[in-house]
């Protein structure tokens, strides 16, 4: 008949090629706009028809892109969800439309694990401790009193609720540490400056910030300078993700440690996704590879990063 779409696994699969619609969380940080890049290279590469959306980090917005995926009867969903929480309503609607879904990134709640078939992402709990770990070790012979200010990621999301309690769960065992304040900046430069202006205006003595993701961090390098201080020196600045203009700021000293998040993980999904609509078993949980830096290791690795 010609008719490639006959006997596909439902989806509008063009001459074989596999559809996937992936809603994306929005384009807030360095981190996501090359975790966007990546899969839109890598699933033009795998000859994957790709539909995407961006949902400007609103929940309902990926549920509205969602709900349109099953319209379009795609092979595979795939996303990245903004926050842990409220998921399982549409997630049934996709399993009802006989659609498998794979998570990115990022993590939901959902006890129904049936909802998904894998999960591909960073363990934020880790990347949390990592940061921690850091810290404990910088101050392991020091006997004062070391005050923390965190600048949270977007609330309710896994990474924010994770990298928090991984970094607490390790700073918490030493009574030296102390988090006099934390707030989210919600993984933007400018939200990021916003509220370390306002951590700066109310605690004078603060010695370290723990920042979710690069992108606050350099927004409160920019409130630090602002108020007087030296960044990198007067207060020790620790950030989660290793985009470039990050790495950039710790190699040049305005930030002390960086705890990588790689937003490179296209290929595992398109590998992932051809799978899943072959009907073929995958692994419930995949997590990415990644590692941590120092301003030394920055300086070497600077110019072979890829994002
Ligand atoms: C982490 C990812 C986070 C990044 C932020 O995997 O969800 O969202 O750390 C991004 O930069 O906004």
């Amino acid at each position: 008949s010609g008719d490639s779409s006959v006997g596909s696994s439902g989806g509008g699969a063009k001459d074989g090629k596999i559809v996937m619609g992936f809603a994306q969380v929005g384009a807030e940080s360095g981190w996501r706009t090359a975790n966007t890049k990546d899969i839109q290279e890598t699933a033009k590469e795998a000859g994957v028809d790709l539909k995407f959306s961006d949902a400007q980090q609103k929940q309902e917005n990926q549920i509205k892109a969602i709900r349109s995926y099953i319209q379009q009867k795609v092979d595979v969903i795939a996303f990245s969800p903004v926050v842990e929480s409220g998921w399982d309503t549409v997630l049934k609607e996709v399993q009802n439309a006989k659609i498998p879904v794979i998570l990115t990134d990022r993590a939901v709640d959902s006890q129904d694990t049936s909802l998904y078939k894998t999960f591909l992402g960073s363990d934020f709990i880790e990347e949390g401790k990592k940061a921690g770990q850091w810290l404990v070790d910088q101050y392991k012979d020091s006997k004062d009193d070391v005050n923390i200010v965190q600048l949270e990621g977007t609330t309710g999301s896994a990474p924010a609720n994770d990298r928090k309690s991984g970094f607490e769960e390790i700073v918490k065992a030493d009574p030296k540490f102390h988090i006099i304040a934390s707030q989210s900046g919600d993984f933007t430069r400018a939200k990021g400056k916003e509220v370390m202006e306002a951590f700066l205006k109310s605690n004078p003595d603060i010695d370290v910030l723990w920042a979710h993701n690069d992108d606050m961090g350099l927004g409160a390098i920019e409130a630090i300078e602002g108020a007087g201080k030296v960044p990198g020196k007067d207060i020790k600045i620790i950030t989660a993700d290793a985009t470039h203009d990050g790495m950039q700021a710790l190699a040049d000293g305005k930030i002390n440690f960086i705890v990588e998040c790689n937003p490179l993980m296209g290929k595992q999904l398109m590998d992932l996704a051809k799978k899943v609509v072959n009907g073929e078993q995958v692994p419930q949980r995949v997590v990415t590879e990644e590692t941590t830096f120092t301003q030394e290791q920055a300086k070497e690795v600077l110019p072979s990063r890829k994002y």
